[in-house]
């Protein structure tokens, strides 16, 4: 393969558990000496007995013993051993658990330092992995994301991906699209005969299959990527309806400055929180009103662009509000719907500890899917999540559909569509053959970027491993 290039068969050390003490430790070695290595200063408990010897996969107790140092005992370890291919990174590893003090990692990994190991880079052990085939681009990328996860519902997709969601989608598609290519290109070498290898009605077929499976994965990114990162949900509404105060009461922090004069939230403050295994993120605002202030209508500007890019957005008004006479408050709705026009928009009336029970039933009656709590005494909180939770759809989640959300699949996932499009104008139009066999290798390449079947630059397959931790 075109990477094997850049494939150092030196053998690399790190410490694969967290830095800092704990209970034990995990030193990895991988490389082609990694056992050879470890076998000069392992002594096991059993007299003569050396890892090179052991079979793979096995566990072994005893010393890590500095025979340069007068045999000092650095620690009583317990060693695995995993033996080229069948190891994470596929070649021979070997992982030390000693005790988890940080001078006892220190000194391990420094002796080994200086005794044939180099420092393992950023995910180079994930790296070395992909490189050995033992998984592809888009899994090693999961390994990391999985790390990452945060709520059941991230973990989920990371898992579904580092299993290899994504390439089974578009493995058997690429395949079968590589095999047109092909008959295609030879048709070209006939170009004089008139000849067509390809039967047209199954590649015509073939095409619309790709651009379906295509899109789908591209329309679940927006939804991957929430749940990734966390559902955006802007709180917004006047001031002082208690907008600081419902987000200090979901995170369950005093986060937002709270206080009776309006106005004081002036820039947006924003906290995640789980619920029910999916991550949300609130976003509390400046209160929307007329303004000379300056700063504060920098608040204000900034609470719509917060609400424009949110996901769902809490419209908080105050329960007295409605007191008044409440035409003004519908018309309120109806703008915020319009100009929202793509976005779940929850309208939730606070302080409802300031109305009579009366008044409670006469609004529920007068506004549809009102949902009434108090902020300050933290009552319906829980009915606020309980809808919150409903309004995403997680049916994706638990049919255990492939669902992107990694950019650089969803970036790939995009231009293989605009090219499969132009196949597809190319059938429709009956244009030249080597026209539209342009567009079917660009295509080839794109999907090939996002499992790195296909030559895969350099510089993104860096960038790709800097974002690991060193040890992974
Ligand atoms: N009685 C009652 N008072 C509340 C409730 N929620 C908030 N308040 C009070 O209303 C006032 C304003 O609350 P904030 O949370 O600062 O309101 P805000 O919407 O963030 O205001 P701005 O940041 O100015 O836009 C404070 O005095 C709160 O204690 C509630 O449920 N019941
Ligand atoms: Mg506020």
């Amino acid at each position: 393969m075109y990477f094997c290039k850049m494939i150092k068969n030196d053998t690399i050390i790190a410490l694969a558990t967290p830095a800092g003490v704990g209970a034990i430790a995990v030193i990895r070695l991988s490389g082609e000496n990694a056992i050879t290595i470890a076998d000069a200063f392992f002594k096991s408990i059993r007299k003569g007995k050396t890892l090179k010897n052991q079979k793979s996969h096995t566990i072994h107790l005893g010393h890590i013993v500095d025979n340069n140092n007068n045999n000092i005992v650095l620690d009583e370890v317990l060693v695995s051993v995993f033996k080229n291919p069948n190891s994470y990174t596929g070649e021979n590893v070997v992982e030390i658990s000693c005790h988890g003090s940080s001078f006892i990692q220190q000194e391990i990994i420094q002796l080994f330092l200086q005794n044939g190991c180099r420092m393992a880079d950023n995910g180079e052990f994930t790296m070395r992995a992909f490189l050995n085939g033992k998984m592809d681009l888009s899994q090693a990328e999961a390994v990391a994301d999985v790390i990452a996860s945060n709520s059941a519902a991230s973990h989920q997709m990371a898992i579904q991906q580092m299993r290899g969601g994504i390439t089974n989608e578009l493995k058997e598609l690429r395949g079968q699209l590589l095999d047109f290519a092909a008959l295609i290109e030879l048709e070209l070498d006939f170009s004089g005969e008139d000849v067509e290898f390809a039967d047209r009605t199954r590649f015509k077929e073939l095409v619309s299959k790709i651009t379906l499976v295509l899109k789908r994965l591209i329309d679940s990114f927006s939804f991957g990527n929430a749940m990734k990162n966390g559902i955006p949900v802007a709180i917004i509404g006047e001031p002082n309806v208690g907008k600081s105060t419902l987000l200090n009461a979901l995170l369950n922090e005093e986060k937002a400055i709270v206080s009776d004069i309006a106005g004081t939230t002036r820039d947006a403050i924003e906290d995640e929180i789980i619920i029910d295994g999916v991550a949300f993120r609130f976003i509390d605002t400046a209160g929307i009103r007329e303004t000379k202030d300056v700063v504060e209508s920098i608040g204000i500007k900034k609470a719509y662009e917060k609400a424009e890019n949110a996901q769902l957005i809490i419209f908080l008004v105050n329960s007295q509000k409605f007191r008044e006479e409440n035409t003004t408050f519908k018309t309120e709705i109806e703008t915020l719907k319009k100009r929202f026009e793509n976005k779940k928009i929850l309208v939730i009336a606070n302080k409802s500890d300031l109305i009579s029970s009366d008044e409670t039933a006469t609004l529920k009656s007068k506004i549809e899917n009102l949902i009434l709590l108090s902020a300050k005494n933290k009552t319906g909180i829980d009915t606020l999540k309980n809808e919150l939770t409903s309004l995403v759809n997680i049916g994706a989640l638990s049919n255990n559909e492939t669902i992107v959300t990694n950019s650089r699949h969803f970036e790939a996932l995009n231009n293989a569509l605009i090219a499969i499009t132009s196949v597809q104008q190319g059938i429709d139009l009956e244009i030249s053959t080597d026209l539209f066999s342009i567009d079917i290798r660009e295509c080839l390449r794109h999907l090939g970027a996002i499992t790195g079947d296909y030559d895969v630059d350099k510089d993104i397959l860096g960038h790709i491993f800097s974002n690991f931790c060193i040890g992974k």
